[in-house]
């Protein structure tokens, strides 16, 4: 058995088709209903709907990424009760239609943050990075978010004027643009204003608030969870740090320790994004797979070079600070025991998350920055090549 390879898939607005797909050997989609508004329900229908545009190009609907969770829910302010409810009703549709893994993230207001989505690698290839002197200056000097120069300290206030002073009008154009965009795919990207007025929202709730309010969503939501034969898989923050003055609460090993404490269930399971976690210079990727290998329920497998201010860029899948082969080893034990156990969550599903945009990908429109053809292809060959050959080095024992 292998660990089950899948690759996102942004609906039929995708520039990439279902076919290709099925040719880079990926045998499961994962995607998500991203014309049904946050907060919406999730019909049966719209599920089979596109369960069979899947199954018709001989693919397997493996994972829902993500039914996204309302602000109001994190907040646990306005409507949250309604959106509480609508949120377990979507679960039970997917769990009927047979959808049984569901990645979702609890950032507050954005989702994964860059600072540049067009950054030229060694080979030509384009990446992105994170920048923390640029994102500082995003914050201070165009956001020009209330009080944001406390956050920083006085080396990097300064650096982060240098920059922004040194910025022309198109580069600051630029750079708010990479910050407002949002998740791809999700059209939900923001204007400026929009930007304030969400932080505006969570002025007055702490860290400790915002966890509390995750850890009752997941008391509420993990027994339909498991009602319904559907496994969460909570994605960690991507950067794993506060931004923008929010709280983020999913960046480390004690983070997640706490959250699968809350309720012990093998439903309330993360998603092990390598490439989020690998930009926390205190994360140790193949300590957190073997430690956290019985509650991982879906896989991101992705590698950055980091340095220990906070900066950091998207390499290739094999070349960067995550070891690689440490964490897949510790994942193909993990199945082993699991097929051993004959239990039902032995697929373990993993895509190639995010590639570079190589030379014949570089003038089609519409590519989602990090969600290329060849780039993830290289990354999911080059993946399966090493996990056969850690297979075979496990031995059939
Ligand atoms: C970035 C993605 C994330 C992820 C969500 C899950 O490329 O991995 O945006 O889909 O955070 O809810």
């Amino acid at each position: 058995m292998a660990l089950e390879q899948t690759w996102r898939w942004f609906g039929p607005k995708d520039p990439i088709t279902l076919k290709e797909i099925r040719q880079t050997g990926a045998t499961g989609v994962v995607t998500a209903l991203h014309h049904v508004p946050r907060g919406e329900v999730w019909s049966v229908e719209e599920i089979q709907k596109r369960k069979g545009k899947i199954e018709a190009e001989g693919l397997t609907w493996s994972v829902a990424e993500s039914i996204p969770i309302h602000e109001d829910i994190k907040k646990r302010s306005g409507n949250h009760r309604l959106y509480i409810d609508r949120y377990k009703e979507s679960l039970r549709n997917l769990g009927k239609c047979g959808v049984d893994i569901n990645c979702y993230n609890f950032m507050p207001v954005l989702d994964w943050s860059r600072t540049n989505l067009q950054v030229v690698f060694e080979d030509g290839s384009i990446t992105t990075d994170f920048n923390t002197v640029a994102f500082a200056a995003f914050d201070i000097f165009i956001l020009r978010r209330h009080n944001a120069e406390k956050d920083y300290d006085e080396g990097r206030y300064s650096r982060a004027k240098q920059h922004y002073e040194g910025l022309t009008a198109v580069e600051k154009e630029k750079l708010l643009q990479t910050v407002l965009l949002g998740f791809p795919g999700s059209g939900e990207a923001f204007t400026l204003k929009g930007l304030r007025s969400a932080l505006g929202e969570y002025d007055v709730l702490r860290e400790a608030d915002l966890r509390e309010n995750l850890y009752s969503f997941l008391r509420e939501v993990i027994p339909v969870a498991e009602e319904s034969g559907v496994l969460m898989a909570l994605h960690p923050d991507d950067p794993p740090w506060p931004l923008l003055g929010l709280p983020r609460i999913v960046g480390n090993k004690e983070d997640i320790e706490q959250i699968l404490n809350v309720v012990d269930s093998s439903a309330n399971g993360i998603t092990l994004c390598t490439g989020s976690l690998g930009a926390g210079i205190q994360n140790d990727l193949v300590d957190m797979a073997g430690s956290f290998a019985r509650r991982i329920n879906f896989i991101h497998l992705r590698n950055v070079r980091r340095n220990s201010d906070g900066d950091f860029i998207e390499t290739n899948h094999l070349d960067g600070d995550v070891d690689m082969y440490g964490v897949l080893r510790h994942l193909l034990i993990e199945q082993k025991r699991r097929e051993h156990e004959g239990r039902k969550d032995r697929r373990m599903p993993f895509r190639p998350d995010h590639g570079h945009l190589m030379i014949p990908d570089q003038h089609r429109q519409g590519i989602y920055p990090g969600y290329s053809l060849f780039g993830r292809m290289r990354g999911l060959a080059e993946l399966r090549g090493l996990e056969m050959g850690i297979s075979q080095s496990l031995g059939s024992s």
